[in-house]
């Protein structure tokens, strides 16, 4: 398939909630988005990087940077036998993989377009729906935790996730358990422990959780193998796997259990496929964690998400929970617990271009 143009655009959009994870606050969300174009078709990306680097090092400033200085010049008037074709001219470049999923992400797209096969389809996948549930951020005490965790619980979700942090841990997930002695239950820190603090994690065994996020360093494996022979939850890694490299390294040392495949922050849909598979040599389950993406980046997410190894309900929530209007035509809703797979060729989805332009700050396109 060849590339012929690209379209680089940042909008902004309102979340309906405030978003509070131990490293900060959210009250709004930024989408770079990325159009490649070729022999008639589109194919879209969303980029999952933030303003500033507070969950990995990238940022939006510096993925636009390279990809108007680097990546867009490497791919655009070229032509790719296929995706993973393009991935590997990108390979030979390092980290930056969330700058370069979006090259590839829209490439899979595209191509997927072209061929007018679904996505999952192509990537390997078989299931119409995805199991989902949610990541509660932060609340301000144990009672407001129990309603949002009801609220969501009645919607019918798979499983709810709580975002902990140092001295606000025991406290939410003992009040949750009480309330709900049966459901799937999970904690992500994103990183805000050390293995000085094994002892309060060790506290959380008591509650049945089916896996402890990202505890420790954002860039650690091995302290995370030194936590988890300390404690008998598994623990899921998150922000230290950005390959499938990390991926095999990680297990090879029992730094965990379950993994969270993020497809932007493994640099793309070829890359996920491999963590995916990695995983599932070492009988590891895995499931899709999200970004707050708009509807782009979510359907991008279960397509991946149909994969086989990807037996624990993902972060794919409904779009409605987010914002009242979002960046395409076609609503992505869960239904008890189960989100349906867009259908149609690629993701399925089509940018709102109307609505889109009128939440744009940046939109510029680059040709050869
Ligand atoms: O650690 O999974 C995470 C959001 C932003 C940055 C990191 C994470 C998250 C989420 C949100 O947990 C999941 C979602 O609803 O998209
Ligand atoms: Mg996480």
């Amino acid at each position: 398939f060849k590339i012929e143009a690209a379209e680089l655009i940042v909008a902004r959009l309102p979340l309906k909630f405030r978003f509070e994870t131990s490293f900060g606050v959210q009250t709004d969300k930024v989408v770079p988005l990325l159009v490649l174009h070729g022999e008639g078709v589109q194919g879209v990306s969303e980029g999952t990087m933030e303003r500033a680097p507070m969950y990995r090092e990238e940022t939006i400033t510096g993925a636009l940077a390279l990809l108007r200085d680097v990546f867009l010049p490497r791919v655009i008037g070229q032509s790719f036998a296929n995706p993973e074709a393009l991935n590997d001219a990108l390979g030979t470049f390092r980290g930056n993989r969330m700058a370069r999923a979006m090259v590839e992400m829209a490439a899979w797209d595209l191509w997927a377009r072209q061929l007018g096969v679904p996505l999952g389809t192509l990537l390997g996948g078989r299931k119409d729906h995805v199991e989902v549930g949610v990541s509660l951020g932060i609340q301000p005490d144990e009672a407001a935790t129990v309603d949002v965790v009801r609220r969501h619980v009645e919607q019918g979700y798979r499983r709810i996730k709580l975002k902990i942090r140092p001295g606000w841990d025991v406290q939410p997930v003992r009040a949750t358990r009480e309330a709900f002695p049966d459901i799937r239950l999970t904690v992500d820190a994103n990183s805000a422990y050390t293995l000085a603090d094994a002892g309060r994690l060790r506290a959380l065994d008591a509650f049945d959780l089916t896996y402890i996020e990202q505890p420790l360093a954002w860039d650690d494996l091995i302290d995370h193998a030194e936590l988890q022979r300390q404690l008998s939850t598994p623990l899921c890694l998150d922000e230290s796997v950005t390959s499938a490299q990390d991926a095999r390294k990680g297990l090879a040392i029992r730094a965990g259990g379950v993994i969270n495949v993020k497809v932007a922050r493994v640099g793309g849909h070829t890359e996920a496929r491999r963590v995916h598979d990695v995983a599932q040599a070492f009988g590891v389950p895995v499931w899709c964690g999200g970004m707050l993406e708009s509807g782009i980046g979510r359907a991008h997410n279960i397509h991946l998400s149909t994969l086989p190894n990807f037996t624990l309900p993902g972060d794919t929530s409904s779009a409605s929970r987010y914002w009242d209007t979002d960046l395409i035509n076609e609503r992505l809703e869960a239904q008890d617990g189960l989100m349906p797979v867009p259908a149609g060729a690629g993701t399925g989805v089509t940018l709102n271009r109307a609505f889109l332009d009128s939440v744009s700050e940046l939109h510029e396109e680059r040709r050869r």
